[in-house]
């Protein structure tokens, strides 16, 4: 039995609801002829979340990290390595994402493992998600529209396991799904057509991991 080193990226799969899909459109007869999308007032939302983050940022406020196992912890942007000569340190990137899909950016701080992703709601600043190791190294993707949290384990033997989280605007997960190829016993440390090939627990064959694989991430 193998057993896959390092965090587990996306143990939470507790809220599966597609909200962010099903809300949506009552249907008119007569369609108004624009869209009117934009008018979800941003300008505010986004510069109360700008000074909660320039509050961290200037160790006014604390960020909050709520573990999978409920437990939290908080810490000062102080309190992280901001060493340059320091492989582990983090620093404010200045990539503006709106990484969970509510209007609003999200806070970006490159570091080890791909870094830090913060939100700011409710008067508090949390963690969203972070990099978890050489097993869980953090980055983003857009997918049907959205900005969607990946977790990868793609630098070690025998497997590449891609696990792929959509957050809403309150820090939980609406869908959490995965795309892997796991080839264990493959002498040279490739996948073939035998290989274990998964997506959305579903096997896939080789060629849909890679259709997915090149949709997804580009590659
Ligand atoms: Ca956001």
């Amino acid at each position: 039995m193998v057993t896959i080193t390092g965090c587990s990226s996306t143990g939470n799969s507790t809220a599966t609801e597609h909200e962010l899909a099903t809300e949506e459109i009552s249907t008119t007869e007569e369609a108004p002829t624009a869209v009117t999308f934009e008018k979800i007032e941003p300008e505010k939302e986004s510069s109360d979340t700008q000074v909660l983050f320039d509050r961290f940022l200037g160790d006014d406020i604390e960020a909050l990290c709520i573990n999978e196992d409920g437990s939290t912890y908080t810490f000062k942007y102080s309190e992280l390595p901001h060493d340059p000569e320091e492989w582990d340190s983090y620093f404010v990137s200045d990539e503006k994402v709106d990484l969970d899909n509510d209007g609003a950016d999200e806070l970006i701080l490159s570091g080890p493992y791909g870094g830090m992703y913060l939100d700011a709601r409710d008067d508090k600043v949390y963690v969203l998600a972070q990099g978890e190791g050489t097993a869980g190294e953090l980055s983003y993707v857009t997918y049907e529209g959205k900005t969607i949290i990946v977790h990868r384990d793609t630098s070690h033997g025998g497997r590449q396991i891609y696990n792929l989280d959509c957050f809403n605007g309150n820090g939980e997960i609406v869908e959490s799904f995965g795309l892997s190829a796991e080839y264990w016993d493959s002498e040279n440390d490739t996948y073939d057509e035998n290989s274990d090939f998964k997506f959305k627990d579903q096997q896939i064959t080789m060629e849909e991991f890679e259709t997915l694989r090149k949709e997804i991430f580009g590659y």
